[in-house]
């Protein structure tokens, strides 16, 4: 993530594989990987990385966090950072 955009801003997976995605902030702004559906579809080995509510995963500038997960459902889903979406910060997640 950088301000104000995710690079790469679209991800693909297979349903069934296990997966670790690495999100860096390399911006000087807070981000958030914000995907509610796509989370809760999914299977999530740490959902700790989740915010409270496991709608996102919170990001600050120069850190980064790993999800461990395994998707689970095919289909398209919506991934904005809840704060700048606005500013055009969204992409979107296929699971296959
Ligand atoms: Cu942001």
């Amino acid at each position: 993530m950088i301000d104000y955009k995710f690079v790469p801003d679209h991800l693909t997976f297979q349903h069934d594989v296990h997966y670790r995605l690495h999100i860096e902030n390399r911006g000087k702004e807070t981000h958030e990987f914000t995907a509610p559906t796509f989370f809760a579809t999914a299977k999530i080995d740490n959902p700790d990385v989740l915010n409270h509510e496991h709608t996102e995963i919170v990001v600050q500038p120069g850190k980064s966090k790993d999800l461990l997960f395994t998707p689970g459902k095919p289909g398209t889903y919506d991934l904005r950072c809840a704060d700048h979406d606005w500013t055009g910060m969204v992409g979107g997640i296929t699971v296959q």
